[in-house]
Protein backbone atom coordinates (compact mmCIF):
# COMPACT_ATOMS: atom_id res chain seq x y z
CA UNK A 1 0.00 0.00 0.00
CA UNK A 2 1.44 3.46 -0.92
CA UNK A 3 0.50 6.84 -1.72
CA UNK A 4 2.86 8.62 -3.65
CA UNK A 5 3.28 12.38 -5.10
CA UNK A 6 4.56 12.17 -8.59
CA UNK A 7 4.21 16.42 -9.44
CA UNK A 8 0.92 17.06 -11.04
CA UNK A 9 -0.93 13.88 -9.78
CA UNK A 10 -0.67 11.39 -6.79
CA UNK A 11 -1.46 7.58 -7.07
CA UNK A 12 -2.77 5.36 -4.41
CA UNK A 13 -1.73 1.65 -4.54
CA UNK A 14 -3.21 -1.41 -3.07
CA UNK A 15 -2.29 -4.14 -4.20
CA UNK A 16 -2.65 -4.45 -8.10
CA UNK A 17 -5.70 -2.11 -7.75
CA UNK A 18 -5.04 1.92 -8.38
CA UNK A 19 -6.12 5.41 -7.87
CA UNK A 20 -4.77 8.16 -9.73
CA UNK A 21 -5.53 11.76 -8.59
CA UNK A 22 -4.72 14.90 -10.62
CA UNK A 23 -4.04 17.89 -8.28
CA UNK A 24 -6.00 20.45 -10.98
CA UNK A 25 -9.39 20.08 -10.13
CA UNK A 26 -8.35 17.20 -7.73
CA UNK A 27 -9.73 15.05 -10.32
CA UNK A 28 -10.04 11.19 -9.92
CA UNK A 29 -8.64 10.43 -13.32
CA UNK A 30 -8.08 6.10 -12.74
CA UNK A 31 -9.89 3.60 -10.62
CA UNK A 32 -8.09 0.72 -11.65
CA UNK A 33 -9.19 -2.70 -10.45
CA UNK A 34 -7.83 -6.13 -12.10
CA UNK A 35 -6.29 -4.31 -14.58
CA UNK A 36 -9.30 -2.83 -15.85
CA UNK A 37 -9.92 1.19 -15.52
CA UNK A 38 -13.59 1.79 -14.28
CA UNK A 39 -13.97 5.68 -15.31
CA UNK A 40 -13.80 6.71 -18.54
CA UNK A 41 -11.38 9.69 -19.58
CA UNK A 42 -11.79 11.18 -23.22
CA UNK A 43 -8.95 10.66 -25.29
CA UNK A 44 -8.96 14.52 -26.18
CA UNK A 45 -8.93 15.43 -22.23
CA UNK A 46 -6.90 18.61 -21.19
CA UNK A 47 -5.21 18.34 -18.29
CA UNK A 48 -2.94 20.88 -18.44
CA UNK A 49 -4.87 23.40 -16.23
CA UNK A 50 -6.16 25.03 -18.63
CA UNK A 51 -9.90 23.14 -18.96
CA UNK A 52 -11.65 21.28 -16.72
CA UNK A 53 -10.77 17.65 -17.71
CA UNK A 54 -13.42 15.71 -19.66
CA UNK A 55 -13.94 12.88 -17.71
CA UNK A 56 -12.86 11.02 -14.43
CA UNK A 57 -14.52 12.58 -11.26
CA UNK A 58 -15.22 16.47 -12.07
CA UNK A 59 -15.93 17.97 -8.51
CA UNK A 60 -18.87 20.24 -8.76
CA UNK A 61 -18.60 23.38 -6.28
CA UNK A 62 -20.50 25.57 -5.33
CA UNK A 63 -22.81 25.84 -8.12
CA UNK A 64 -23.91 23.21 -10.39
CA UNK A 65 -24.94 24.29 -13.96
CA UNK A 66 -24.62 27.62 -14.51
CA UNK A 67 -27.22 29.70 -12.28
CA UNK A 68 -29.48 31.97 -14.51
CA UNK A 69 -30.43 35.09 -13.78
CA UNK A 70 -28.20 37.92 -11.63
CA UNK A 71 -28.38 38.63 -8.02
CA UNK A 72 -27.02 35.17 -6.36
CA UNK A 73 -23.78 34.61 -5.17
CA UNK A 74 -22.60 32.39 -7.89
CA UNK A 75 -24.29 34.06 -11.09
CA UNK A 76 -20.48 34.89 -12.45
CA UNK A 77 -19.08 31.92 -11.54
CA UNK A 78 -18.55 29.41 -14.51
CA UNK A 79 -20.70 25.98 -15.10
CA UNK A 80 -19.89 23.83 -12.32
CA UNK A 81 -18.38 26.35 -10.51
CA UNK A 82 -14.79 26.96 -9.96
CA UNK A 83 -13.26 23.18 -7.69
CA UNK A 84 -12.79 21.33 -10.82
CA UNK A 85 -11.03 24.80 -12.38
CA UNK A 86 -8.68 25.11 -9.83
CA UNK A 87 -5.08 23.79 -8.54
CA UNK A 88 -5.61 22.37 -5.40
CA UNK A 89 -3.02 20.95 -2.51
CA UNK A 90 -1.74 17.99 -1.63
CA UNK A 91 -2.18 17.76 2.04
CA UNK A 92 -0.68 14.58 2.59
CA UNK A 93 -1.84 10.78 3.62
CA UNK A 94 -3.27 10.32 6.94
CA UNK A 95 -2.88 6.42 5.94
CA UNK A 96 -1.07 4.00 3.06
CA UNK A 97 -4.25 4.10 0.83
CA UNK A 98 -5.66 7.65 1.34
CA UNK A 99 -5.05 10.85 -0.26
CA UNK A 100 -6.13 14.20 1.08
CA UNK A 101 -6.45 17.59 -0.97
CA UNK A 102 -7.47 21.09 0.01
CA UNK A 103 -8.63 24.27 -1.53
CA UNK A 104 -9.12 27.80 -0.48
CA UNK A 105 -9.66 31.32 -1.81
CA UNK A 106 -5.93 31.67 -1.80
CA UNK A 107 -6.15 28.93 -4.59
CA UNK A 108 -9.05 30.55 -6.62
CA UNK A 109 -7.99 32.33 -9.69
CA UNK A 110 -8.29 36.36 -9.00
CA UNK A 111 -11.46 36.06 -11.20
CA UNK A 112 -13.24 33.01 -9.47
CA UNK A 113 -12.31 34.65 -5.43
CA UNK A 114 -14.04 37.88 -7.00
CA UNK A 115 -16.66 36.46 -8.21
CA UNK A 116 -17.46 34.69 -4.90
CA UNK A 117 -16.09 36.51 -2.17
CA UNK A 118 -16.29 33.96 0.62
CA UNK A 119 -13.85 32.56 3.45
CA UNK A 120 -13.95 28.74 3.29
CA UNK A 121 -11.56 25.30 3.47
CA UNK A 122 -12.41 22.18 1.17
CA UNK A 123 -11.23 19.02 2.26
CA UNK A 124 -10.74 16.13 -0.71
CA UNK A 125 -10.78 13.09 0.50
CA UNK A 126 -9.77 10.01 -1.68
CA UNK A 127 -9.22 6.05 -0.22
CA UNK A 128 -9.46 3.23 -2.15
CA UNK A 129 -9.81 0.48 0.34
CA UNK A 130 -8.88 -3.07 1.08
CA UNK A 131 -11.87 -4.66 -1.48
CA UNK A 132 -10.55 -2.18 -3.94
CA UNK A 133 -13.61 0.35 -3.18
CA UNK A 134 -13.20 3.62 -4.47
CA UNK A 135 -14.30 6.70 -1.48
CA UNK A 136 -14.43 10.24 -2.36
CA UNK A 137 -15.58 12.36 0.55
CA UNK A 138 -15.52 16.33 0.41
CA UNK A 139 -15.37 18.58 3.79
CA UNK A 140 -17.23 21.77 3.09
CA UNK A 141 -16.09 24.42 6.12
CA UNK A 142 -17.64 27.87 6.11
CA UNK A 143 -14.75 29.80 7.67
CA UNK A 144 -16.19 32.86 6.89
CA UNK A 145 -18.45 35.59 9.55
CA UNK A 146 -21.31 34.95 6.84
CA UNK A 147 -23.21 32.28 5.50
CA UNK A 148 -22.68 30.80 2.08
CA UNK A 149 -24.48 28.94 -0.26
CA UNK A 150 -23.49 25.79 -2.77
CA UNK A 151 -24.32 22.84 -4.66
CA UNK A 152 -22.22 19.91 -4.26
CA UNK A 153 -22.01 17.05 -6.56
CA UNK A 154 -19.15 14.16 -7.74
CA UNK A 155 -19.03 13.98 -11.75
CA UNK A 156 -18.18 10.48 -11.82
CA UNK A 157 -17.88 9.27 -15.49
CA UNK A 158 -17.41 5.63 -15.72
CA UNK A 159 -16.51 3.23 -18.12
CA UNK A 160 -18.50 0.93 -19.69
CA UNK A 161 -18.12 -1.97 -22.37
CA UNK A 162 -21.38 -1.06 -23.58
CA UNK A 163 -24.19 1.23 -23.11
CA UNK A 164 -26.72 -0.87 -25.02
CA UNK A 165 -26.33 -3.48 -21.93
CA UNK A 166 -26.07 -0.57 -19.11
CA UNK A 167 -29.04 -0.03 -16.86
CA UNK A 168 -29.35 2.60 -13.82
CA UNK A 169 -30.69 0.68 -11.16
CA UNK A 170 -32.18 1.50 -7.63
CA UNK A 171 -33.80 4.98 -8.59
CA UNK A 172 -36.94 5.20 -6.46
CA UNK A 173 -40.26 6.83 -7.63
CA UNK A 174 -38.82 10.33 -6.69
CA UNK A 175 -38.86 14.33 -8.63
CA UNK A 176 -37.01 13.97 -12.20
CA UNK A 177 -35.95 17.37 -13.43
CA UNK A 178 -35.27 16.29 -17.52
CA UNK A 179 -33.18 18.69 -18.69
CA UNK A 180 -33.12 17.38 -22.78
CA UNK A 181 -37.24 17.55 -22.59
CA UNK A 182 -37.60 20.37 -20.06
CA UNK A 183 -39.70 18.21 -18.03
CA UNK A 184 -40.55 17.22 -14.46
CA UNK A 185 -42.48 14.13 -13.40
CA UNK A 186 -42.22 11.47 -10.64
CA UNK A 187 -39.80 8.65 -12.14
CA UNK A 188 -41.93 5.14 -13.01
CA UNK A 189 -40.58 2.16 -10.78
CA UNK A 190 -37.92 -0.22 -12.15
CA UNK A 191 -34.11 0.65 -14.10
CA UNK A 192 -33.61 3.18 -16.66
CA UNK A 193 -31.88 2.50 -20.11
CA UNK A 194 -29.92 5.00 -21.87
CA UNK A 195 -30.66 5.31 -25.79
CA UNK A 196 -30.50 8.77 -26.70
CA UNK A 197 -28.98 12.09 -25.05
CA UNK A 198 -30.06 12.08 -21.40
CA UNK A 199 -29.84 14.70 -18.70
CA UNK A 200 -31.69 14.13 -15.79
CA UNK A 201 -31.81 15.34 -12.37
CA UNK A 202 -33.08 12.57 -9.62
CA UNK A 203 -34.39 14.56 -6.72
CA UNK A 204 -34.34 13.67 -3.25
CA UNK A 205 -32.96 10.08 -4.36
CA UNK A 206 -33.16 7.53 -0.77
CA UNK A 207 -31.56 4.53 -3.13
CA UNK A 208 -28.72 2.94 -3.26
CA UNK A 209 -27.84 3.26 -6.62
CA UNK A 210 -26.20 0.77 -9.14
CA UNK A 211 -25.41 0.23 -12.55
CA UNK A 212 -26.13 -2.49 -13.51
CA UNK A 213 -24.41 -4.64 -17.04
CA UNK A 214 -27.02 -6.93 -18.63
CA UNK A 215 -28.79 -6.52 -15.44
CA UNK A 216 -26.14 -8.17 -13.47
CA UNK A 217 -24.73 -5.29 -10.39
CA UNK A 218 -21.57 -3.77 -12.22
CA UNK A 219 -21.14 -0.62 -10.05
CA UNK A 220 -23.26 0.05 -6.72
CA UNK A 221 -22.82 4.02 -5.39
CA UNK A 222 -23.28 4.07 -1.54
CA UNK A 223 -23.79 7.62 -0.30
CA UNK A 224 -24.02 9.67 2.53
CA UNK A 225 -27.37 11.57 3.37
CA UNK A 226 -26.34 14.88 2.48
CA UNK A 227 -25.80 13.37 -1.29
CA UNK A 228 -29.29 13.51 -2.09
CA UNK A 229 -29.79 14.06 -5.94
CA UNK A 230 -28.43 11.64 -8.38
CA UNK A 231 -27.81 13.26 -12.03
CA UNK A 232 -27.60 10.50 -15.06
CA UNK A 233 -25.87 11.75 -18.51
CA UNK A 234 -24.76 10.90 -21.30
CA UNK A 235 -24.35 13.14 -24.75
CA UNK A 236 -24.96 10.81 -26.94
CA UNK A 237 -23.93 11.54 -30.63
CA UNK A 238 -25.06 14.97 -31.39
CA UNK A 239 -23.69 16.44 -28.24
CA UNK A 240 -20.74 14.33 -28.16
CA UNK A 241 -20.12 15.58 -31.87
CA UNK A 242 -19.98 19.35 -30.30
CA UNK A 243 -18.46 18.49 -27.21
CA UNK A 244 -14.25 19.07 -28.99
CA UNK A 245 -12.42 17.41 -25.98
CA UNK A 246 -14.85 14.55 -26.07
CA UNK A 247 -12.93 11.77 -27.69
CA UNK A 248 -13.26 9.47 -29.45
CA UNK A 249 -17.19 10.62 -30.91
CA UNK A 250 -18.18 7.13 -30.35
CA UNK A 251 -17.22 6.63 -26.76
CA UNK A 252 -20.86 7.81 -25.81
CA UNK A 253 -21.54 4.18 -26.17
CA UNK A 254 -18.63 3.15 -23.65
CA UNK A 255 -19.57 5.58 -20.97
CA UNK A 256 -21.97 6.71 -18.35
CA UNK A 257 -22.31 9.56 -16.12
CA UNK A 258 -24.18 8.98 -12.82
CA UNK A 259 -22.98 11.99 -10.58
CA UNK A 260 -24.45 12.14 -6.74
CA UNK A 261 -24.20 15.11 -4.87
CA UNK A 262 -26.83 18.20 -3.71
CA UNK A 263 -27.96 19.96 -6.83
CA UNK A 264 -31.58 19.73 -6.29
CA UNK A 265 -31.45 23.15 -4.22
CA UNK A 266 -28.84 25.10 -2.47
CA UNK A 267 -27.12 24.21 1.15
CA UNK A 268 -26.54 26.75 3.55
CA UNK A 269 -23.53 27.06 6.01
CA UNK A 270 -23.70 29.20 8.53
CA UNK A 271 -20.21 30.47 10.08
CA UNK A 272 -18.22 27.93 11.53
CA UNK A 273 -20.13 24.95 10.12
CA UNK A 274 -19.20 21.99 8.33
CA UNK A 275 -20.84 20.00 6.29
CA UNK A 276 -19.68 16.74 4.30
CA UNK A 277 -20.76 14.39 1.25
CA UNK A 278 -19.29 10.95 0.41
CA UNK A 279 -19.60 8.19 -2.03
CA UNK A 280 -18.25 4.84 -1.84
CA UNK A 281 -18.31 3.37 -5.36
CA UNK A 282 -18.16 -0.76 -4.82
CA UNK A 283 -17.87 -3.84 -7.84
O1 LIG B 1 -23.99 16.63 -15.05
C1 LIG B 1 -24.63 16.77 -16.29
C2 LIG B 1 -24.25 18.11 -16.89
O2 LIG B 1 -24.72 19.16 -16.07
C3 LIG B 1 -24.80 18.18 -18.30
O3 LIG B 1 -25.81 19.16 -18.39
C4 LIG B 1 -23.57 18.51 -19.16
O4 LIG B 1 -23.43 19.90 -19.27
C5 LIG B 1 -22.47 17.87 -18.32
O5 LIG B 1 -22.81 18.23 -16.99
C6 LIG B 1 -21.06 18.26 -18.71
O6 LIG B 1 -20.82 19.61 -18.39
P1 LIG B 1 -19.39 20.24 -18.83
O7 LIG B 1 -19.41 21.65 -18.31
O8 LIG B 1 -18.33 19.39 -18.19
O9 LIG B 1 -19.35 20.12 -20.33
Amino acid sequence: MTVKDEGRTVTIQVGSSSVQILKYGANVLSWVVNGRDHLWVSEKAITDGTKAVRGGIPLVFPVFGKTTGQGHATSQLPQHGFARTSEWEFLGSPDEQTAQFGLGPENLSKEAAEAWPYNFTLIYTVRLTNDSSLETELSVENTDKKPFEFNQLFHTYFKVQNIAHVEVDGLQAVNVTDKIECTGYIKKPGPISIHEETDRVYRDEPGTVAITVDKKPYVTIERSSEVCDVVVWNPWNDKAQDLTDFYPKDAYKQMICVEVGSVGKFTELAPGKKWNAKQTLKL
